[in-house]
């Protein structure tokens, strides 16, 4: 077993081995020949890779006497670094837990301290113009001098799988792979502007080069994009690429501006004209030297002149304090495990290391920028509530600044998600690039870079999760469509998930058979070849906006975490030959291969951030950690209640005042006010209609909603209304289905997603308890994902029977913290409710259930077969402000006296309630029947007001006896002090038969007479 110790002593002595490098080489020169890479880049990714791994030290030190809850490290994956220094800061990013690397990286790029270069597809303008597949079939020449060549099994997609790294000599110093002949020309000829090919030690070209090249013939700028190609967001390779006309439904994919979304980050920053890389408008040439990246005023990420760095001998910016404020002493009682014990440099600082070895920029600036990711790691595992991103709720890499998009411990559950945002980002650019950038007017956009690609990292046995299929499946699927989807999924391959080995080959093929999902690979033992073959795929994704899978070969040192005896499941040998694969060892190698440093000043790298890290660990230690209730649930859910009622009353005005004519329009010249009274389903068909009026972020998606409009005709014309950008069929999986939404709220939309039966949204439940529940709570609220879920459910549906249609069981939902479930009984209520959660969401980034009972969709009568009692008015917008329905606050329907019995009830409960009532008023009984309309949060409020009026509560539940709705009810009343009679009548502990067999386990109307007379009896 790889114990701390024994990693950190393989590294002092590999390093102390290594020799002296045969003569110095100019850092700012590549690293080898064709490398992107300089020396000065591949240093800093190297201090990346090792203050992660001092952090995973820290991590087993910090645990080793109870202070440290979280051992789940990095070392091993430190490739990640990588991967990050290829893409670009404004990338959202869902991140495997062994992202150390990956995160420090990406916090120098933020801060504009990763030194500038050819370094990334993303620090390179030839990516963004450049093409490696002129001919727009996606096919790189076999065989081609940019070294890529399809494999001997690749499969039948329409996508060739791109092979193992081998980087020529300038294959990626203009960016990947545009620097081969292929590049950039599309009639093949050789990039003018490219570096020479071949020679060692080659200066990187600038980045301006190929952005400045001659634009192809038939193009209208330096972008190369065709003619009319802007318009039409076309893409700047000059392939068209502009997905399907705007088709009929399946596929459709969403459009609709943006709204609610969530990083916290500026979507309306600063003017500035720039290259539109994706549009093609010409602009021009991005500043040459190094370059760091900001959102444009067009929401693309655009270059910028980087800060010319200070000049060497500048103050360390390092956050640590001086040494006099250490807390000194040793750290307190070893931990149980002797294998965890510390290794981080203790005692006084070592000699301060070599601030330049390679006499370059100071790299003080990347220095602190990993001394301030590494005190975010560690306030993280010590769960300080300073901790920038959960604020000591739990241990995630996160950070709304940096676009890490915090991913939870459940793996592979946020690849949906990252779906979802890839698939809304590219709709909300092309909406953008429709014509709505530039009208000052318009809504707000998505706070991410229109030309931003989604990156989602995961582990080698996370391929096999239902999620991860999913998410492949899926982005597959839209592809094959024709829409596009800018995704990277990264699977980091140790082999391992736990103790379980993945099957030798399994993990390459199975992503290599992913319909629809280019692959590519890497080995991470080779910092040079990961950041080419990233840059590469990256830049595949961002210029194609289709999705790709980095297959990068990692290994696990440290065991998973650390409780892991993996010496119970793997041989000495197997350990060792993870060690050797060391790839913090394999960049140090490489670094003194290139005459960028010797051992000794790497190794003295090593401990001076060891070293910090430490007075790091031991700064976090003490700060402060949630001590209170309110405390830990403020983010959960946060609830305006004022706003969100004048959300609706701003609607209602819009709606009655300038958008009268507009709305008069969209309905048809009538609208649902003047239809007379309406079914429970035209009723929310109606409000779904007034949402996307209001809303122009909403969009409605799911099984069968956009073409037929619904199974029960709930969501029907609304493609028709407002076109398939905005009413789409989805594909035939739930859990894809919510992770669009989770994407798209993410983006800055107000998803709607229906899920088709209440039945089957337990197969994909985990996408809203795991996910859009926890998304604030882990975030402190930088991140959100605004939904309502529409889910038809609920028994009672007369001649279509059996559990499936009929499922009536909440109990999933009702208990996942923060998430609001509402219930519509009556049509004259769907309207308010819709419009409470569709203002929630928008202003407090709400997540919301829409649970729709399905047996009262169509029911016209009350009482007598043709009354028409359950019709409802929808109400005109005047009067939507006093008709609006706080969340949690119930309806109440008094029946006779109202002073005998009080009815709790909800849902088809409503219905029958009433129905019981008006016979018990004929006996002279009194009910008052309280519909909850919301079983999540319960209206406790009206609940012990409307008990106490009567003393006697009968509890109507159509779910079941255990788990059921009544449940919480009882235990409100209890915890309320209520000291009333109370009782319960509610379904059997079964599935729903088929047919008549259904009566005998729902609640029916003479139970709730007979219940009634009961109470009143004792
Ligand atoms: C859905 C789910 N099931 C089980 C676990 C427990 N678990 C945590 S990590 C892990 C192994 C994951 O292996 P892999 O995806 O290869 O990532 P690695 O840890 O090797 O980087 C398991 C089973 C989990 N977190 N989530």
């Amino acid at each position: 077993m790889t114990t701390p110790q024994d990693l950190d002593d393989r590294f002092r002595e590999t390093l102390g081995a290594l020799p002296e490098p045969e003569r110095r080489r100019d850092p700012g020169r590549p690293v080898r020949p064709g490398a992107a890479l300089t020396g000065h880049q591949l240093l800093a990714l190297f201090d990346a890779q090792v203050t992660s791994r001092q952090l995973d030290l820290a991590a087993r030190w910090l645990r080793s006497f109870d202070e440290g809850f979280y051992t789940i490290g990095s070392a091993g994956h430190e490739a990640n670094a990588a991967v990050a220094a290829a893409l670009r800061p404004t990338d959202p990013a869902l991140l495997h837990y062994r992202s150390g690397a990956f995160y420090c990286l990406r916090a120098a790029q933020a801060a504009d301290a990763f030194p500038g270069g050819d370094a990334g597809e993303g620090g390179d303008l030839a990516a963004m113009t450049g093409d490696p597949d002129p001919d727009g079939d996606d096919h790189p020449p076999a065989g081609g001098p940019d070294g890529i060549r399809p494999p001997e099994d690749a499969p039948d997609d329409g996508h060739p799988a791109v092979d193992d790294v081998p980087v020529p000599a300038g294959a990626q110093q203009t960016g990947p792979p545009a620097a081969g002949p292929d590049a950039g020309s599309p009639a093949g000829a050789p990039d003018a502007a490219g570096p020479p090919t071949g020679a060692p030690d080659a200066p990187a070209a600038p980045h301006v080069t190929a952005a400045t090249a001659d634009p192809s013939p038939g193009t209208s700028d330096a972008t190369g994009l065709p003619d009319g190609a802007a318009a039409a967001g076309g893409l700047p390779d000059g392939t068209v690429d502009a997905g399907p006309p705007e088709p009929s439904d399946i596929g459709a994919g969403w459009g609709g501006e943006t709204g609610p979304g969530s990083p916290v980050h500026d979507p309306h920053p600063a003017p500035v004209r720039r290259a539109d890389a994706l549009d093609g408008v010409a602009v021009p040439p991005p500043p040459a030297g190094p370059v760091a990246y900001r959102v444009g005023s067009d929401g693309t990420a655009e270059p910028v002149p980087r800060h010319q760095p200070s000049a060497p001998g500048t103050v360390s910016g390092q956050t640590v304090t001086s040494a006099d404020s250490a807390v000194g002493g040793e750290p307190g009682p070893a931990g149980d495990q002797a294998d965890t014990g510390p290794v981080v440099p203790a005692g006084p600082r070592p000699e301060p290391a070599v601030a330049d070895p390679v006499g370059g920029p100071d790299p003080d600036g990347w220095q602190q920028a990993y001394a301030e990711a590494a005190r975010d790691v560690l306030r993280g595992m010590v769960a300080s509530t300073l901790d920038p991103i959960a604020g000591g709720r739990h241990k995630v890499f996160g950070r709304a600044d940096l676009a890490v998009v915090p991913t939870t411990s459940t793996i592979a559950s946020h690849l949906p998600r990252a779906v979802g945002l890839g698939l809304a980002v590219e709709r909300l650019r092309r909406m953008d690039t429709a014509g709505r950038r530039d009208d000052p007017d318009g809504p707000p956009r998505s706070p991410w870079p229109r030309d931003a690609i989604v990156v989602c990292s995961f582990g080698d046995a996370s391929v096999n999760h239902a999620s991860a299929t999913a998410a492949f499946n899926t982005a597959g699927w839209y592809d094959h469509t024709g829409l596009r989807i800018p995704v990277l999924f990264v699977c980091e391959d140790n082999g391992l998930g736990i103790s379980v080995r993945s099957p030798e080959g399994w993990v390459e093929r199975t992503l290599r058979a992913r319909p629809g999902v280019r692959y590519f690979t890497a080995d991470g033992t080779d910092p040079v070849a990961v950041h080419a073959v990233t840059a590469e795929a990256a830049g595949w994704v961002r210029r194609h906006r289709r999705p790709a899978v980095l297959h990068l070969r990692t290994v696990r040192l440290l065991g998973h975490a650390g409780a892991d005896a993996e010496q119970a499941y793997r041989s000495t040998a197997e350990i060792a030959a993870d060690e050797a694969r060391d790839p913090v060892l394999a960049t140090a190698r490489l670094l003194v291969e290139a005459g960028v440093a010797t051992g000794e000043e790497l190794l003295a790298r090593y401990d001076e951030r060891g070293w910090q890290v430490r007075r790091t660990a031991e700064e976090v230690l003490d700060e402060p950690k949630l001590s209170a209730v309110a405390e830990v649930v403020a983010p959960l859910s946060p609830r305006r209640p004022s706003r969100v009622a004048a959300a609706v009353a701003q609607a209602a005005q819009r709606a009655a005042g300038p958008d009268a004519a507009g709305r008069a329009e969209a309905f048809g010249g009538k609208p649902p006010e003047l239809a007379g009274p309406l079914t429970l389903a035209q009723s929310i068909n109606a409000a779904l209609a007034d949402g996307m009026l209001s809303h122009p972020q909403l969009a409605v998606f799911g099984e069968d909603v956009a073409a037929k409009g619904g199974v029960y005709g709930v969501t029907k014309g609304l493609r028709e209304r407002f076109g398939a950008a905005r009413v789409f069929d989805t594909l035939l999986d739930e859990t894809s289905v919510l992770g669009l939404g989770l994407g798209a709220g993410l983006a800055g939309m107000l998803p709607v997603p229906e899920i088709q039966y209440l039945a089957y949204l337990h197969n994909a439940e985990d996408q809203l308890r795991g996910e859009a529940a926890t998304l604030q709570f882990f975030s402190q609220g930088a991140f959100r994902n605004p939904m309502v879920v529409r889910v038809p459910g609920l028994a009672y549906q007369e001649g279509f029977g059996g559990h499936f249609h009929n499922d009536n069981s909440v109990a999933v939902l009702r208990d996942v913290p923060g998430l609001v479930v509402a219930v519509p009984a009556r049509p004259d209520d769907a309207g308010p409710l819709l419009r409470t959660c569709l203002a929630a969401a928008v202003v407090d980034g709400t997540v919301s259930v829409f649970l729709e009972p399905i047996a009262l969709y169509h029911t016209r009568d009350l009482y007598e077969p043709g009354d028409g009692e359950w019709l409802g008015a929808y109400a005109e917008p005047s009067a939507w402000a006093a008709g609006h329905a706080p969340i949690g606050r119930a309806r109440v329907y008094g029946v006779g006296s109202a002073e005998d019995v009080t009815i709790v009830t909800f849902g088809n409960g409503v219905r029958m309630s009433l129905r019981a009532a008006s016979t018990l008023a004929d006996e002279g009984i009194g009910c008052r029947v309280v519909d909850l309309r919301w079983l999540a949060p319960l209206p406790v409020a009206d609940l012990i007001r409307e008990a106490s009026a009567t003393g006697r509560v009968l509890v109507v539940d159509e779910t079941r006896r255990s788990g059921g709705v009544g449940e919480g009810i009882l235990a409100a009343l209890v915890d309320a002090g209520y000291v009333g009679a109370a009782r319960r009548v509610a379904a059997v502990d079964s599935f729903v038969p088929l047919g008549p067999a259904a009566r005998q386990v729902l609640v029916s109307e003479d139970a709730i007479t007979q219940g009634a007379r009961t109470l009143l009896a004792r």
